[in-house]
């Protein structure tokens, strides 16, 4: 699995009554490529700011906007990339290596993150030349 692709999960619902809504489980290995160690999320963010703009060096993440909606730019050895996150069905699988940038945060946006580790700092690439010489070093 490309550690940047859009993952389409299922939507579970009842035919009997669409009223009920949907129910979208994510299991491991079933929808995603590693166990979940770690879930957090991010609300209340306004329109004009700008969170992430980080890199890391062995996590795995998968990015769901619940509600709302967010852009996320990627950038990585394969290249740039922009998703606008917007329907909960769908997931951003996030691997190592890949700068990230979350904006354009719709009002009452909610990203929740499944993660592959532990919270752990020493993880995080925070200054992009840095992220920069990183990629270059792992093409080699
Ligand atoms: C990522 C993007 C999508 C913790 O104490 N525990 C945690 O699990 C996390 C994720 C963060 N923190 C602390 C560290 C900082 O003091 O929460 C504060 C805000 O974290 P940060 O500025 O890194 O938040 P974002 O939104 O820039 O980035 C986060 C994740 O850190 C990052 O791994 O990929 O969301």
């Amino acid at each position: 699995m490309r550690s940047n692709s859009l993952l389409k999960f299922r939507k579970i619902n009842s035919e009997k009554d669409p009223g009920y809504g949907y129910l979208t489980p994510i299991q491991y290995p079933d929808e995603i490529p590693f166990a979940i160690k770690r879930v957090y999320y991010i609300y209340g963010t306004k329109s004009n700011r700008k969170r992430g703009s980080h890199a890391h060096k062995k996590l795995h993440q998968i990015l769901i906007c619940i509600n709302g909606s967010v852009k996320i730019y990627l950038e990585s050895a394969d290249g740039k990339k922009e998703v606008v996150l917007n329907d909960p069905s769908k997931g951003l699988y996030v691997g190592p290596g890949n700068w990230r940038e979350m904006s354009e945060f719709s009002d009452g946006a909610v990203l929740l993150v499944l993660a592959s580790e532990k919270y752990d700092e020493s993880d995080y690439i925070r200054d992009y030349d840095e992220f920069v010489k990183y990629i270059k070093k792992q093409e080699k």
